[in-house]
């Protein structure tokens, strides 16, 4: 039997723009059709401004858990590495059922904000003590089950780990949770598939982790297993990693991926937050996203992506809530905008020309960037994709009287996440006024799972 439901819209924003009055027809969890300019039917579903969902590019899902956790001052100055060491030390402690409540949490908190597809970057492979799991993919089937409990659309990232530093360096101890041969990796690859198969519209892809845990063959070898899936790396987030990687090789590191790799439209390259001029440019001509984490970005203290220059030579970046230390779409977009004019003492930076709406540009630019870089590139509200659809109050304040573009703008300068109002994922109404319908026991059971880890 077929699924099928008529939706209504006041206003939509389609590939080819915004449009008025449209009809969009859902059958199985596809758009059947979009018509434009039409009266509402008696048996429509009515509503008032439609989005695509948003693509969500980089989560460590487990990472939710420790949320706000890591923000007091430690005996020395604190920076990404110490922060690290806190994530390793919470990391310590969970077990596959604990991921599995933490990730539905976060996932949830996704579809709330308008995510409807979250990329997991998913290195935690391994037993608290580094042992295997009888099952290689016993936590890679946790990630997929927190999935298909909340609905989101999943792209699953197997990582690839191997290293502590450039050149190949041991692996620390804290890092045993998360470590691959060659062939472990394939296993670990094969039973991503597995774990997604029964899921909707869910791909597999490879990570190798940055180029301080793989080496060049290694790398080689990873990238090599992508077949049709996208390929994501952590790359030039740290002065540190730019310091050591020139160290190592003579390059920075986003220079020497494309020196030493075919850096094209399958890949993703998570923060790329130090660049010179010569790698922004090419960076952009390569096609290759990328995959921005403003709020994580200012958390960490990473830096500031040049994403004027970035965008002014034709790049495409799409947002990711990396550490979900807040889970937010406006909020990451408004990071973005906000950290270039903060730089540049500048306003109304990421608009390509006059008369550009901001919040409109950095919507769409991370619409497509961002299913380009899950592998997903048909998302959007056309014929033939799946129903993955969110709305805004019309009734909010910040809304009145605005159309078009401008609603965007309000949404992401002015309104913040609580305007998302009904999310439909894979043509499921997952989130209604502004709550997943899960809400509830998503979040009695990671309010038990995380008491009971910080009790411990
Ligand atoms: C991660 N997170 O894999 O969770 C990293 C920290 C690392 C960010 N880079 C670990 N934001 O890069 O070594
Ligand atoms: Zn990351």
């Amino acid at each position: 039997m077929t699924n099928k439901s008529n939706l209504w819209f006041e206003e939509a924003l389609l590939p080819s723009g915004w449009a008025r009055n449209v009809a969009i027809a859902v059958s199985d969890g596809r758009i059947e059709a979009v018509r434009t300019q039409i009266d509402p039917g008696p048996a429509d579903d009515r509503y008032g401004v439609a989005l695509p969902g948003l693509s969500n590019v980089h989560s460590h899902a487990f990472q939710r858990g420790m949320a706000g956790l890591a923000e007091t001052r430690g005996p020395a100055g604190d920076d990404f590495w110490t922060w690290r060491e806190v994530m390793y030390r919470f990391l310590d402690r969970l077990g596959p059922a604990d991921v599995e409540a933490i990730a539905a949490q976060a996932y949830m908190e996704m579809l709330e904000a308008g995510f409807t597809r979250v990329g997991e970057f998913h290195y935690l492979h391994h037993d608290i003590d580094g042992g295997r799991y009888t099952n290689v993919g016993e936590l890679a089937e946790r990630i997929a089950a927190a999935a298909d409990l909340t609905g989101i659309g999943l792209t699953l990232l197997p990582v690839f780990y191997a290293h502590s530093g450039f050149g190949g360096a041991d692996p620390k101890p804290a890092q045993r949770r998360f470590l691959s041969n060659r062939d472990l990796f394939s296993q670990l690859l094969d039973a991503s598939h597995r774990a997604v198969a029964s899921l909707p519209g869910a791909n597999v892809g490879v990570a190798p982790h940055s180029l301080r845990a793989v080496t060049a063959d290694e790398l080689e070898a990873v990238v090599g297993l992508a077949v049709d899936g996208p390929i994501h790396i952590h790359a030039a987030e740290q002065l540190k990693e730019v310091e050591d990687c020139i160290r190592w090789s003579g390059l920075r590191p986003v220079r020497w991926l494309l020196e030493h790799m075919r850096v094209d439209q399958k890949w993703c390259l998570i923060h790329a937050t130090h660049l010179t001029v010569d790698e922004t440019q090419r960076l952009a001509s390569s096609g290759a996203v990328a995959g921005l984490c403003p709020t994580t970005e200012a958390n960490l203290g990473d830096g500031v992506f040049p994403a004027k220059e970035f965008l002014a030579s034709g790049g495409v970046f799409g947002i990711g809530t990396d550490s979900n230390v807040l889970i937010e779409t406006a909020g990451e977009l408004r990071g973005l905008e906000y950290s270039q004019r903060l730089t540049l003492r500048e306003r109304n930076v990421l608009g390509p020309s006059e008369g550009d709406s901001i919040g409109g540009a950095l919507f769409r630019s991370a619409s497509t960037g961002g299913a380009q870089a899950l592998g997903a590139p048909h998302l959007g509200l056309r014929a033939g994709a799946p129903a993955d659809i969110v709305t805004l109050d019309r009734e909010h304040p910040s809304l009145i009287g605005r159309q078009g573009d401008a609603l965007l703008d309000a949404w992401i300068f002015a309104g913040g996440g609580k305007l998302v109002e009904t999310v439909w994922r894979n043509g499921n109404r997952v989130v209604e006024q502004g709550r997943h319908r899960k809400h509830r026991e998503v979040t009695s059971h990671y309010r038990t799972v995380v008491k009971a880890l910080l009790s411990g």
